[in-house]
């Protein structure tokens, strides 16, 4: 009734696994500000409101137009009281003062640049930020600091990782990596995940998935690939974490945890002249080099897991959450990376493609492109 007979009402699932949700969103002024609100409580391990500013943000971004009001034609799911006075503020002034006063905290801005570098957590954040210290020099300086192998890559290629990669970019690396693998096994399966296989044109890293039909042969096949990267000088970094992956030990109390599948963590080296029209580097940011370093991330499941390892590594993060949600909450199911349990049945139920999740679980299928919650 209160809804205008002119609008169409639109109720959007509080489960993002619900919602389409495309690369495009319309409402980037609210978003954005609340991707500072979660960062600001994620460093302050406030995980409650922090999940709640993430989820708010989720939700907007499914709304396909830019929100010029709270209420009437469009039912916001997951708005609470301090996410709808951000959003209040912001339809009145056009920015939120909460949200440009963390912008200007110190610690907020020495925690953002610490975790900026690949390795450091918000815990090392904030024992450095705890430390005094205020510049990356002044970890780097600093006797009392000691830097993980991670760490130390992290800070070397900096620069580069900082920077956004394309897609062209993720696509050249993909065709690097999938030469490489068919070099080992003529069977070997490469795919793209990630933010990449949702559509989106710049991501942070490069997600790829790795596997073979030969039983039992993917870690070995992820361990050649690292080592065909080595060998051609193209490996920067490789953090190996070895397969922990047992079917018998499932479900247990590391679903919704990490994966146990044999995964890499890397820093490639890309040459520009293997990008697809050639690489444009931003202003001041030519310094002779005709390279970049990239960080690429590679799991390696064994074929019958692959469809949930897919789903899993698709994202977005927000997704993933809400499917796992809906799952436990609404159809009594585990979902993680390796499987899907049926808790009324006591048993796994098999999937070949991502479609056959969606279906045992009773939801649509939404294609990668529409998963960007
Ligand atoms: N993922 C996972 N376990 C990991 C790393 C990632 O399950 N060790 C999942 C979570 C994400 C997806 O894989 O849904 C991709 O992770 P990213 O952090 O790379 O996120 P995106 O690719 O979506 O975004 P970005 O553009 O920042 O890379
Ligand atoms: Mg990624």
């Amino acid at each position: 009734p209160e809804a205008s007979t002119h609008l169409p009402v639109v109720v959007l699932s509080r489960y993002a696994c619900q919602r389409r949700t495309s690369t495009e969103n319309h409402n980037e002024i609210f978003t954005d500000a609340f991707e500072v609100m979660a960062e600001s409580y994620e460093f302050s391990q406030c995980d409650g409101q922090c999940l709640a500013f993430r989820r708010a943000a989720s939700v907007l971004k499914s709304v396909p137009w830019p929100v010029e009001r709270l209420g009437a034609a469009t039912r916001l799911p997951c708005l609470g009281e301090h996410t709808r006075a951000v959003m209040e503020e912001i339809l009145q002034c056009g920015r939120s003062f909460e949200v440009e006063k963390i912008l200007c905290n110190d610690r907020y801005q020495r925690l953002k640049l610490f975790t900026s570098v690949f390795g450091v957590g918000p815990k090392t954040a904030e024992k450095w930020h705890r430390g005094g210290l205020r510049t990356l020099n002044d970890a780097l300086e600093d006797p009392g600091v000691e830097l993980n192998s991670m760490q130390k890559a992290g800070f070397r290629h900096h620069g580069d990782i900082s920077r956004a990669v394309s897609r062209a970019e993720a696509l050249a690396l993909g065709e690097i990596l999938h030469q490489a693998a068919l070099g080992i096994s003529a069977h070997a399966v490469l795919v793209l995940t990630g933010g990449f296989r949702r559509g989106k044109e710049f991501g942070h890293d490069v997600d790829f998935l790795l596997s073979t039909p030969e039983q039992g042969k993917e870690e070995t096949l992820l361990l050649s690939l690292v080592d065909s990267l080595r060998r051609q000088g193209i490996l920067l970094y490789c953090d190996h974490h070895p397969s922990t992956f047992d079917i018998n030990n499932l479900p247990g109390v590391s679903f919704e945890a990490m994966d146990h599948f044999a995964k890499s963590f890397l820093i490639l080296r890309l040459e520009d002249r293997q990008v697809e029209g050639g690489v444009q580097r931003p202003e001041g940011q030519h310094d002779g080099r005709s390279w970049r370093a990239v960080r690429v991330d590679v799991v390696a499941p064994p074929m019958e897991r692959y469809a949930f390892t897919l789903l899993g590594w698709t994202g977005s993060r927000q997704f993933e959450r809400d499917l796992r949600r809906f799952a436990r909450k609404e159809k009594r199911m585990l979902l993680d990376n390796h499987g899907l349990w049926d808790k009324t049945k006591k048993e796994f139920l098999p999937a070949e493609r991502e479609e056959d999740i969606f279906a045992h679980l009773g939801l649509e299928y939404l294609e990668p492109q529409l998963r960007n919650a």
